[in-house]
């Protein structure tokens, strides 16, 4: 349902990527209107508010989804609020797109599932961002086709210039290498069998009892090892890469510097300083793929099962971490509702098999229903 065809989006949480969302919605992406925000912060979510015309503020997720002018729900909120935002998203049969991680633990994550099965129907799409990035869509379009024959490892770096206070060295799987986790998955589909976690000696930069770097390997049901250095405090900014060997060739994705200058005895460019202006192509492209979905009735991309099974092998990543043992990942059996061609329901587009093609696009295919 939609108010004179646009779409009017709640968005509960207007920390970071809640309010980057917000402004997003309002002046990038076309057919949706913010229409609500929601903060348990009453003056944050006043403020956010007040810069979008028609949007009313409010402190309760639930009370925001009943109000007539809301079809659809962005939760850009903390991780552990986010169980009771998608099941009061279901009480009203709304389309969600919730932010990565879809719930903080594998149990509670198989609760959303199972309430989204009790619905009959797929309606949250997970910000796996990556999933939209120019370059990350060319190297699984390569893939896809057999362009590097069948794939054998993956080399990921996932780099930040610095974690904010209180950043620790569980959040290191769960917020930041689980990315590289949902990548895993999607380019090369296969679940992640399991995990094993080394510690280096800490930099002299990372704060106090965190663990920074790590290696992180990961094995697939098809036989691959994927390696991904997290470094969250590397000082010089922000970089993400992952190369993928295949029987006949690589490829990789993340070395995209824009502007490339040579100058005064001096070659290169810049690098990002933070994920949302490194993926503000992917965020953009998310948010409208999504509500081109939404006002066609259908629901796209990572789906719960992929939030699921990113949180099932987060929990046995914290747990390599802490023992240092190699340890596996158990997933419970596959909903029917999340049958695999549905579950990473991507159309790649002409724009995803050619280098450059970074435009928005809403031509991804999925689950059909309607409200
Ligand atoms: C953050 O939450 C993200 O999602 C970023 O993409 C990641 O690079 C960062 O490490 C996380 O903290």
């Amino acid at each position: 349902m939609t108010h004179n065809g646009t779409l009017g989006v709640a968005v509960i949480g207007t920390g970071r990527m809640g309010s980057d969302h917000v402004r997003r919605l309002d002046e990038v992406v076309s057919g949706a209107r913010v229409s609500a925000v929601v903060d348990i912060d009453a003056a944050r979510a006043e403020a956010v508010a007040a810069r979008v015309p028609g949007c009313t503020a409010w402190t309760d997720p639930a009370a925001a989804m009943a109000s007539a002018d809301v079809d659809a729900v962005l939760v850009a909120s903390p991780g552990p609020a986010h169980e009771a935002a998608l099941l009061a998203a279901f009480e009203h049969d709304l389309p969600v797109l919730c932010e990565k991680p879809l719930t903080p633990d594998a149990a509670s994550a198989l609760r959303v599932v199972q309430a989204e099965t009790r619905l009959g129907h797929r309606r949250v799409q997970v910000g796996f961002m990556r999933r939209y990035d120019a370059e990350f869509r060319q190297l699984k379009a390569l893939l896809d086709g057999g362009g590097l024959g069948r794939a054998l490892m993956l080399h990921c770096t996932h780099r930040n210039a610095s974690t904010p206070p209180g950043f620790t060295s569980r959040m290191t799987i769960n917020d930041s290498v689980v990315h590289e986790i949902d990548v895993t998955r999607w380019l090369l589909g296969q679940e992640i069998t399991a995990v094993t976690v080394l510690r280096p000696a800490p930099s002299g930069d990372a704060p106090a009892g965190l663990s920074d770097p790590q290696l992180v390997l990961l094995e697939t049901s098809g036989g691959a090892v994927v390696d991904v250095e997290i470094f969250v405090n590397c000082g010089f900014g922000y970089q993400v890469r992952c190369e993928a060997v295949g029987e006949r060739g690589t490829a990789r994705a993340g070395d995209a510097h824009g502007l490339y200058v040579n100058a005064a005895g001096r070659w290169g460019g810049e690098i990002a300083q933070d994920y949302v202006v490194r993926f503000r192509d992917a965020y953009d492209r998310q948010l409208q793929t999504w509500v081109d979905a939404t006002r066609r009735g259908e629901t796209v991309g990572p789906s719960a099962w992929d939030g699921y099974a990113a949180a099932a092998v987060c929990e046995a990543g914290v747990r390599a971490q802490e023992t240092g043992l190699r340890t596996p990942v158990t997933l419970t059996e596959r909903p029917g509702l999340y049958a695999a061609d549905e579950a990473t329901a991507e159309e790649l587009t002409a724009d995803d098999t050619k280098a450059g093609g970074a435009k928005a696009s809403g031509t991804t295919a999925g689950a059909h229903h309607g409200r």
